[in-house]
């Protein structure tokens, strides 16, 4: 009985996985195992040695039982074990990492402008960037002989042969996005137009295609006021500072009357820009009042609507803003450029979320 007992409680304590112990098993307590045999012999003995055999036996087959059990569960614990140290991760980790894209500055300075119009009531007006030479120049008080057609650098599309109407123009200003917007919508209006606008130069500070923002205001009594008002409140939250001087100058564009174009306070301490202190000025933007012939263009009564108009490039007071020194650098799609200067792409401006940074 010892021996039998040695053997298998030595053979269980060795059994290395689930198997081997169902191997342990069926040796010793199958239907044709050493212990069951035994238990069998126990009908050929005399009541007397059964007396003594019998319980031993069972007493046997039970502690087996047991240490088949034990043995078992303690397979299982060390399985789990392992797997849990296999399975391991460690949640403090952070989360994925940011996109490996960045959103071009000109893209960033363009929602900045947006959102700080739309806080002032203006909406977004969109267009074709291929238009006619009406909405591009008759409409804005540009006549065929009028050298702003000819200063303008005008890229002319192609006519089939034989088609002798004039041909339809890339947009050299976004202007004719907002003549559309007053036809199809009319007065009173609060638009920006921002995009893309193309003229046929190109050297240190001028690319073929470049990016602007008009702003329209229309309304009854509408005034320079509210232009200077509209364009310091601007300027204030572009440059993120709580103080501007604006400059106004007259000047002359054919679509307003009068005209003035805008310079902010600055200074240039060591090469950066500050705005709002300083003695130079810092030519940002061209505006005035639309012109009362660009109103009828529009089937807007001028005798009973005003507006106020404003233009400006977006390419220019993006480098003014990132210290961005060359301008033909924003269209050369060169990695290394684009991961410097561009902006993780899900901070979307906002201004209370702040523009930039
Ligand atoms: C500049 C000057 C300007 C406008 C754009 C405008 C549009 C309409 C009617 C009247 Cl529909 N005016 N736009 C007005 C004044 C100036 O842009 O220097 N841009 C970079």
């Amino acid at each position: 009985m010892d021996a039998l007992r040695n053997k298998y409680l030595g053979l269980i304590a060795d059994a290395a996985d689930e198997a081997a112990i169902e191997d342990v098993r069926i040796a010793a307590l199958g239907k044709k195992g050493e212990i069951s045999l035994k238990m069998r012999e126990l009908g050929g003995m005399s009541p007397e040695e059964r007396q003594v055999a019998g319980p031993a036996l069972n007493a046997l087959k039970d502690e087996i039982n047991s240490a088949l059990a034990a043995k078992k569960a303690a397979l299982a614990d060390a399985a789990l074990d392992a797997r849990l140290r296999e399975e391991w991760l460690d949640v403090t980790l952070p989360g994925r990492p940011r996109p490996a894209g960045t959103l071009h500055p000109i893209s960033q300075v363009t929602e900045e402008v947006t959102a700080i119009f739309a806080d002032m009531g203006f909406a977004v007006a969109e267009g074709p960037q291929i238009d006619s030479d009406w909405y591009n120049f008759d409409a804005l008080n540009i006549p065929g002989h009028h050298p702003a057609r000819a200063e303008m650098d005008t890229f002319y599309m192609h006519r089939a042969p034989g088609d002798n109407r004039p041909p339809h123009v890339l947009r050299t200003h976004t202007s004719p996005v907002q003549i559309r917007t007053m036809e199809r919508i009319g007065a009173p209006l609060r638009v920006i137009a921002p995009g893309r606008v193309y003229r046929a130069d190109y050297d240190q500070t001028h690319t073929p295609m470049f990016h602007q923002v008009e702003g329209l205001a229309i309304d009854t009594d509408i005034s320079m006021a509210n232009l200077k008002w509209c364009l310091e409140e601007f300027v204030k939250a572009y440059f993120e500072v709580d103080h501007v001087d604006l400059r106004f100058r007259a000047s002359h564009f054919p679509f307003t009357e009068p005209s003035a174009e805008v310079d902010i306070r600055c200074s240039w301490e060591g090469g950066t820009l500050k705005v709002g202190q300083g003695d130079d000025w810092l030519e940002i933007l061209g505006s005035g009042m639309v012109h009362p012939k660009v109103l009828q263009a529009a089937n807007v009564d001028p005798a009973k609507w005003q507006g106020f108009a404003f233009g400006l490039g977006i390419d220019r007071i993006a480098m003014l803003k990132y210290g961005i020194p060359d301008l033909r650098a924003f269209f050369d799609s060169d990695l290394r450029w684009l991961r410097h200067y561009g902006f993780a792409a899900l901070d979307v401006p906002t201004l209370h979320g702040g523009l930039s940074r």
